[in-house]
């Protein structure tokens, strides 16, 4: 791949993957079609990619189950030293990745593309210090009996991911699966598979072929035949709970382990004894407002005090409206781009209801410009609404766009009630200055995350996975290895043969 052309002219808006990689190969799709990726900061097209089936999967799953013969040999802690040298090669190359990342996604290159490729870095760094945990155990059956635990990998995984962090996100999938000694098939998402091809050019430098396999193409014709192959024995996915549903049904047809990242609609409670400029700067954060919210953990619905409600939108809309939403790759933009236009539709018809119904009161935002510099691209605005409950779609739906809904409280059990009212339970915020509430209220919510006084992103160790329709299973962490990575085998000898 000439990912060069980013490095070298930091100004390039084009690109020349070299194709998927299958068996160490970069390879063709089986039926020579192409698929054309989008910067959607310009509507321009980045680059061509090719467009897999169902043919490529069997070529993929057959190169993966190949190299898994003697990579689940390659004892862990050999395997951890490989990720380690990937992790330096990624370090090596982290302006070239968040540059490519900031072209395929719009997510801008200072507030975000450069932090999703140094946590890529450090995730591969992280999992390859973890070989030697790939422990078992010893079961006490008496003197003459020796009975252990083995962590074995399960074989050939088949990973989807979406386009949101895609390159974080892969790194996530990819680094304790093939610590654990597993290989994979992976298939990246069609809006944003570049940045994952460059990963996946960094990877092949230091595996065996065949260990990484990396198909791109759309989800029916790439995705459908990968979460049904037979040779697959192990389903990781991170995407729409809806999508999620389809992995969950295909991974019960043939009995496979499924961990699901999905969806979410997470709520943010605001105290009032919240120190109010820094839960504000937080709120900011926990938004992903940089991000244009398109993140699972976006604190979208908030939930503020009664006694606090006027003075801190009044604080939160100052703050947002200062920043600058404009060009991903230029330094100066704090905003970048929705992904693509079906995405912007969406985020669109959602501020229109806002708009349109008498009952709710627009705070900040709107509608995105018809003309002018930000019509060029797909930018939404940061947009508040108030004064609707719970009940109402925005507040239950996930947007997956900068629309914020803020609710006022003023009973703590209502307010958590509120924000467990919800089908999903990912990420959670709570702001006060009485730690006391805040854990008390943590522990109430129904989430697998809830951070108190800072809505900041994960950090490589913390388990990280959702509650309700959110998900199944975990990632980032040690458990996220083990759990979805590996499976126990039970060995009992009887050392009495020879008596
Ligand atoms: O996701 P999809 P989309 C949510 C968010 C967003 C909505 C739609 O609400 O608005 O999902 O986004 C592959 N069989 N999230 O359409 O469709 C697809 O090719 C197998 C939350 O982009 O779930 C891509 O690689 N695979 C989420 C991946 O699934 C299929 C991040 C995700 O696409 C498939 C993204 C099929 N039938 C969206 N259909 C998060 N948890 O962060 C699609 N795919």
């Amino acid at each position: 791949m000439s990912m060069t052309a980013t490095q070298s002219n930091p100004q390039a808006h084009s690109v020349s993957p070299k194709g998927m990689l299958i068996g160490g190969q970069w390879v063709d799709s089986a039926s020579g079609a192409r698929l054309t990726v989008e910067n959607p900061a310009k509507k321009t097209a980045v680059a061509q990619v090719p467009r897999g089936n169902a043919a490529d999967v069997d070529r993929a799953v057959a190169a993966a189950t190949k190299a898994y013969a003697e990579w689940r040999k390659v004892p862990p802690r050999e395997r951890g030293k490989v990720l380690l040298k990937i992790a330096e090669a990624l370090q090596a190359r982290t302006e070239e990745m968040a540059r490519t990342i900031a072209l395929e996604t719009g997510n801008a290159l200072r507030t975000q593309a450069r932090g999703e490729a140094n946590l890529t870095a450090d995730i591969f760094r992280y999992f390859g210090g973890l070989g030697g945990e790939l422990k078992g155990e010893t079961i006490p059956l008496g003197e003459h009996v020796l009975s252990y635990t083995r962590r074995e990998p399960l074989g050939v995984v088949g990973a989807i991911i979406p386009w949101n962090a895609p390159v974080m996100l892969a790194a996530l999938k990819i680094a304790p699966a093939l610590c654990a000694g597993n290989t994979m098939v992976m298939k990246a998402a069609e809006d944003a598979p570049i940045g994952v091809l460059l990963l996946a050019e960094i990877c092949q430098q230091f595996l065996p072929p065949g260990v990484l396999n990396l198909l791109t193409g759309y989800g029916e014709e790439v995705g459908g035949p990968l979460l049904n192959h037979p040779g697959i024995r192990k389903l990781s996915f991170t995407g729409s709970t809806e999508v999620g549903k389809i992995v969950m049904r295909a991974a019960a047809e043939r009995i496979v382990p499924v961990s699901l990242e999905l969806g979410g609609k997470s709520p943010s409670i605001v105290y009032p004894d919240a120190d109010e400029d820094w839960a504000v700067d937080g709120i900011i954060a926990a938004m992903r407002f940089t991000r244009q919210s398109q993140s699972c953990t976006a604190g979208s619905r908030l939930f503020l005090h009664e006694d606090i409600f006027d003075s801190f939108l009044g604080k939160l809309e100052k703050k947002t409206t200062s920043l600058k939403i404009g060009d991903p790759l230029d330094e100066k933009t704090d905003i970048g781009t929705i992904i693509n236009n079906k995405q912007f539709t969406k985020v669109c018809k959602y501020v229109d209801e806002g708009l349109k119904r008498s009952d709710a009161k627009l705070v900040f935002g709107g509608l995105p410009p018809k003309s002018g510099p930000l019509s060029e691209g797909y930018f939404a605005i940061p947009t508040v609404f108030a004064d609707r409950s719970n009940d109402w779609r925005l507040a239950r739906e996930e947007i997956f766009g900068p629309v914020l809904v803020a609710i006022r409280w003023s009973d703590e059990a209502e307010a958590i009630r509120m924000a467990n009212d919800s089908h999903y339970g990912l990420a959670a915020y709570v702001w006060t200055h009485d730690i006391g509430t805040g854990l008390r209220t943590a522990h109430a919510i129904e989430s697998g995350w809830v951070q108190v006084n800072q809505g900041l992103g994960q950090v490589p160790g913390m388990s990280y996975g959702g509650y309700k329709q959110s998900g199944i299973g975990r990632e980032f962490s040690l458990e996220g290895m083990l759990d979805s990575f590996t499976q126990r085998k039970n060995v009992t000898v009887n050392l009495d043969v020879r008596r």
